[in-house]
């Protein structure tokens, strides 16, 4: 049945046809057609957010704790150009997010008119796909057609651009339309002689190691990876995007590897001969100096786009296709040929780096706060079932060590861009997909002061949030680096906020959240445990640190994985040097 209606309706039916019940954004000028049907939608919840950075963050949350597309909504020019960062943010992390623009009309575009941007334009490199669209008729097949490309095959950002004459003008409306993609058609099924290539590569191996990305989760295949390693007794490294994705506890979890990764997973890769490399893209943050990662190894690459695959290594044995294919055809192949290779002496080296090697750090005399403390206490208090988002820097970095991830998805954060100012949006776009659940904010002083005005869209929409600063007074990583490498000359990371210039208290307060603070290491469990109680509006915690902890284990950037340090000048020391 078809129905006459506006542009502007016929998007928003669209909305609601393709199952979004969440659109975080700012309205405007061009994007003003599309807010008037909005009003009335029963189906679709707008959230007006305080900044579109904010809005595209809190897509990446929401689709990162559901599983379902993000949506976020902005007008042309300005309000566009501020999603850019989440785009490009998305884009990385392989993040299932619609961003629905307005445009100026069509007859005005090319020349400059008020709030033009050439957004399409501007976002081409950094979406997995995008649409300009002048005809009204047009929309309701790419709204069908944005939403698939995002979700399948290898996830990401659509950007939709709609002239507002195109909102304004009628239109006839049916459901559904027919999606004209006949040049997108990702691969999931792994092809059968490749997955056999690397059953025989794994029987013969002496020293593998299942080296797990953010892909595996996408493709929610967390309970073959189980089944995986178990069957083999291969040992598993997790990625920053991939913790929670195998368990922390689990014996045969060696930890996160790469430039702050522990030493039993990097020293993992660099002594195997066999990587099976699964939903990840040997990034230079995992293999350090690529010359020299993981020397000894072949490499079994399974992945469901294709261009990641030998992209930065050789892979001996390609496989596009979707994790959970792919290790389900490897459980079966594995099974079914009965042999079980030997890792005894594989296991004896990797307890001993185990054992020799735990993630530890320094604490003060002067009774300042270690931030690592933080991070494990709120583990233990909020626990696995929490869901933690982090910003960037050390604290993301101590959230990615020093919480136990048990469940898959359970750490969301900014891992390819390394975005500044990802958590408090995340944190809110991740509770409004899972009211239900608690999700806690590991936020660095810096960072916060980039986003926490979405505070204001927390309080008000009935978003409660936990949010832990971090305050160590610095852009802390950035001062670990001019410790380190530049002579500890401290150019510009003094934040100052030991003048409490934000009070971060008095800050949270004025958004109209509970404000606490805690200085000493005594106080962490009361002030964690006040915060877990406090379940009606959004609790931002200042925990005032100390300003020169540092993130050990570190590979410092361009260098071997070889050369990782425990701590200043300190090497471990590795076996079989000559090997
Ligand atoms: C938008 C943005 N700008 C700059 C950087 C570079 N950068 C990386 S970490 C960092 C410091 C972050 O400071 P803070 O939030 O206080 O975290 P800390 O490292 O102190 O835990 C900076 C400036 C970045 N990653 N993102
Ligand atoms: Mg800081």
């Amino acid at each position: 049945m078809t129905e006459r209606m506006t542009g502007a309706q016929a998007l928003v039916r669209a909305l609601e046809h393709v199952g979004v019940d969440t659109v975080f954004g700012i309205p405007g000028g061009a994007i003003l057609p599309a807010y008037d049907p909005l009003y009335d939608s029963t189906k679709v919840r707008h959230v007006l957010v305080r900044h579109e950075q904010g809005a595209g963050h809190a897509a990446e949350g929401y689709a990162q704790a559901t599983g379902k597309v993000g949506v976020c909504m902005a007008t042309s020019g300005p309000g566009a150009t501020n999603l850019v960062t989440p785009i490009a943010d998305a884009y990385m992390d392989s993040v299932p997010i619609v961003a629905i623009t307005g445009q100026v009309a069509s007859a005005a575009i090319g020349t400059d008119a008020f709030q033009e941007a050439d957004i399409s334009g501007i976002t081409m490199p950094i979406t997995k796909h995008n649409f300009l669209i002048t005809d009204p008729a047009d929309i309701p097949r790419t709204i069908m057609e944005a939403f698939h490309i995002a979700s399948t095959g290898r996830p990401g950002p659509v950007l939709v651009d709609i002239s507002k004459d195109a909102l304004q003008a009628d239109t006839t409306f049916s459901w559904p339309p027919t999606m004209q993609l006949p040049g997108y058609r990702p691969v999931t099924r792994p092809h059968s002689k490749q997955i056999r290539e690397a059953a025989k590569l794994i029987a013969e191996s002496k020293r593998p190691v299942l080296y797990v990305g953010g892909g595996v989760h996408k493709a929610r295949a967390s309970a073959e990876l189980l089944q995986l390693a178990e069957l083999t007794g291969i040992p598993v490294v997790t990625t920053l995007m991939a913790r929670g994705t195998f368990p922390d506890s689990h014996p045969q979890h060696m930890g996160m590897p790469g430039m702050h990764g522990s030493v039993s997973a990097v020293g993992a890769l660099q002594k195997a001969d066999l990587l099976i490399g699964l939903g990840v893209r040997f990034d230079d943050r995992v293999t350090g100096d690529l010359g020299s990662f993981a020397p000894y190894a072949k490499v079994v690459h399974a992945d469901i786009d294709p261009a990641e695959i030998s992209k930065n290594r050789h892979a001996d044995v390609p496989i596009v296709g979707d994790c959970k294919e792919v290790i389900g055809d490897l459980v079966a192949v594995i099974q079914a040929s009965g042999q079980k290779g030997d890792y005894t002496e594989w296991w004896t080296t990797l307890n001993g780096y185990k054992q020799t090697y735990p993630l530890g750090y320094e604490t003060y005399e002067d009774g300042t706060l270690a931030p690592q403390y933080v991070m494990e206490r709120l583990s233990a208090i909020a626990g696995p079932d929490t869901y933690y988002v982090a910003g960037v820097g050390q604290h993301q970095m101590w959230a990615a060590q020093f919480i136990d991830y048990e469940n898959p998805g359970t750490f969301i954060n900014s891992g390819g861009l390394g975005t500044m100012g990802f958590a408090v949006p995340a944190a809110m776009g991740a509770k409004m997909g899972r009211p239900e659940s608690t999700v806690w904010a590991i936020d660095g002083d810096g960072c916060f002061q980039m986003t926490n005005q979405e505070l204001a869209t927390c309080a008000l929409e009935g978003v409660p949030v936990k949010i832990a600063v971090i305050n160590n007074g610095n852009l802390g990583m950035v001062r670990q680096w001019q410790t380190l490498f530049y002579d500890q000359r401290y150019s510009n990371t003094d934040l100052q906020t030991v003048r409490r210039i934000p009070d971060f208290v008095k800050l949270a307060e004025a958004y109209g959240c509970v404000g606490l603070r805690c200085e000493r290491a005594e106080d962490v469990d009361a002030v964690i445990k006040k915060a877990m109680e406090i379940n009606d509006v959004p609790v931002v915690v200042d925990f005032v640190v100390h300003q020169d902890a540092m993130v050990w284990p570190m590979v410092a950037a361009g260098t071997s994985n070889d050369d990782i340090k425990i701590a200043r000048d300190m090497a471990p020391k590795w076996e079989n040097e000559d090997e």
